[in-house]
């Protein structure tokens, strides 16, 4: 298993939408995550500063890269572009963390 971790940034005023949006993902967003070996996957907001913290545990690199190209995650992007930094293509700006301590 492998813990992947990342940050990524909202706009202020945004903090409710995004985590309404969250609350109704879509089912086949869902099920294409879980699809693509994602699993315990958790976002956290930091309200003072915007920044997300998301955290996830996959099984194979190769197999989660693959979900940027499919339709529903092109979808999603597209969708949430309103409410957070992203690149020219819609996908949300995003900083892989490293892991620096573990219990
Ligand atoms: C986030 C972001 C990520 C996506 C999750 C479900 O806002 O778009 O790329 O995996 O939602």
């Amino acid at each position: 298993m492998i813990k992947k971790a990342f940050a990524m940034k909202i706009y202020p005023d945004q903090h409710e939408e995004y985590r309404r949006r969250h609350d109704e993902l879509w089912p086949e967003m869902r099920t294409m995550l879980k699809e693509h070996g994602a699993g315990q996957y958790s976002i956290f907001l930091d309200p003072e500063s915007s920044e997300l913290f998301g955290y996830l545990e996959i099984e194979d690199e190769a197999r989660w890269s693959g979900t940027a190209a499919t339709a529903i995650n092109q979808k999603w992007w597209h969708y949430m572009a309103d409410i957070m930094e992203t690149n020219p293509d819609d996908s949300p700006v995003s900083k892989e963390l490293v892991q620096v301590f573990e219990l």
